[in-house]
């Protein structure tokens, strides 16, 4: 048997390790995003996903800045509306009781205890299908009290005329919560009692009032993967498109007519946050409802993904979120909203940096 003597491979300049893998570059916001375009990077491998739409984020945001904004709902259940993952609306058994107008008092309190545990923004939910104009003037004085504490203010009321968008907007509203919640596809099988070119129409008065747009969707609601790129198409190519997007997973409840719905993947829910931080890249892309049933190594993967925003809180609308000793124990995990981390060296020692300080 013979020997081989394998020869030494000829010395390689090494490379720095940057140059193995490039961003891949970014498509220019030329014209109009495709659902194609969308789907195709929803395809993407996820580690090149992941690098590309954190590469864009630090292009755009500080790295580690998260916004924390608290929800209220301010007018509870009884809603009109037929939407299928909602737990307000009157004919699902959900539970939930309906209530009336909470008073200013109530609302100040809870906004200032929102604001004392570090929240900046401040956003009111009524179950309602679209107010009445003696509505928006009792939210008008909720919106006075909320900006007074020095918060800005976000309102989701349903649908709005033009005229109720500009009362809003002199109240003092900073940003208009609206979502489209899926692919015009989708829609009809999700609600039946508005058509999606209605949510259209009221943020357009809403932009038209100059009041910032904060809209979003949900996803895990057995749509197909072509629904999510449709609904990231819409929203990406609003004109312009939303400075606040919210990205929920459903959450599902008991009475409601979606509450068996198959769950997102947690991987592909990670894959939604990126591609709506790839196609709208100056948007605050919140991690929105569904964190409850999200492990912490999925909500950083989301972080990495590019979400800068969260829903801040014990509760959502009515059902429940992370709390709040909990989203600071892991923004401080990880590094992010300035919180510095602790790191232990070899030498047994403990090194403290600022890890994520904006900038
Ligand atoms: N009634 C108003 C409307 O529908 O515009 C405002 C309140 S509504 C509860 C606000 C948004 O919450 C909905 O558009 C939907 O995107 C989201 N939402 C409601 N129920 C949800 C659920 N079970 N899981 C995730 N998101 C939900
Ligand atoms: C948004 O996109 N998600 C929030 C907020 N905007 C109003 C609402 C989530 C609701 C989750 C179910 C509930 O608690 O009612
Ligand atoms: Fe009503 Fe809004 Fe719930 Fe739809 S999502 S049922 S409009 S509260």
């Amino acid at each position: 048997m013979s020997s081989t003597t394998l020869a030494a491979p000829a010395a390689q300049p090494v490379q720095p390790l940057h140059l193995h893998r490039r961003a891949t570059p970014v498509p220019a916001p030329q014209g109009p995003w495709t659902v194609n375009a969308i789907q195709a990077l929803l395809d993407k491998p996820l580690m090149d996903l992941l690098f590309e739409a954190q590469t864009v984020h630090r292009q755009h945001w500080p790295a580690g800045d998260i916004e924390l904004a608290t929800l209220l709902s301010v007018k509870t259940g009884g809603c009109p509306e037929n939407c299928g993952y909602c737990p307000q609306a009157a004919e699902f058994d959900t539970g939930v009781k309906a209530d009336k107008l909470m008073e200013v008092d109530e609302v100040v309190r809870a906004a200032q205890a929102a604001k004392d545990a570090g929240a900046t923004r401040f956003c009111m939910g009524a179950a309602w299908r679209a107010p009445k104009d003696r509505d928006i003037e009792k939210v008008s004085a909720l919106i006075g009290a909320v900006k007074g504490l020095g918060l800005q203010t976000c309102a989701t009321l349903g649908m709005l005329e033009s005229h109720q968008a500009q009362a809003l907007k002199d109240a003092g509203l900073d940003y208009y919560n609206h979502n489209l919640d899926t692919a015009p596809e989708y829609y009809t099988d999700v609600v039946s009692t508005r058509a999606y070119q209605d949510r259209l129409d009221t943020l357009q008065h809403v932009r038209s009032a100059g009041i910032s747009v904060c809209c979003g969707g949900i996803v895990g609601m057995g749509e197909a993967p072509v629904h999510r790129a449709g609904l990231i198409a819409q929203l990406a190519n609003l004109q312009p498109y939303p400075e606040s997007v919210p990205i929920n997973s459903l959450v599902r409840v008991p009475g409601t007519p979606l509450a068996d719905s198959e769950p997102i993947d947690p991987l592909d829910f990670v894959r939604m946050i990126a591609v709506a931080r790839i196609t709208m890249p100056k948007a605050r892309v919140r991690l929105s409802a569904g964190r409850q049933q999200m492990g912490e190594a999925v909500q950083a993967l989301c972080f990495l993904a590019g979400a800068n925003s969260i829903f801040y809180g014990d509760k959502l609308l009515v059902t429940g979120n992370p709390d709040v000793e909990a989203d600071v124990q892991l923004l401080a995990k990880l590094g992010l909203n300035g919180h510095r981390t602790t790191t232990t060296t070899s030498e047994g020692g403990a090194v403290e940096s600022a890890a994520g300080a904006c900038g």
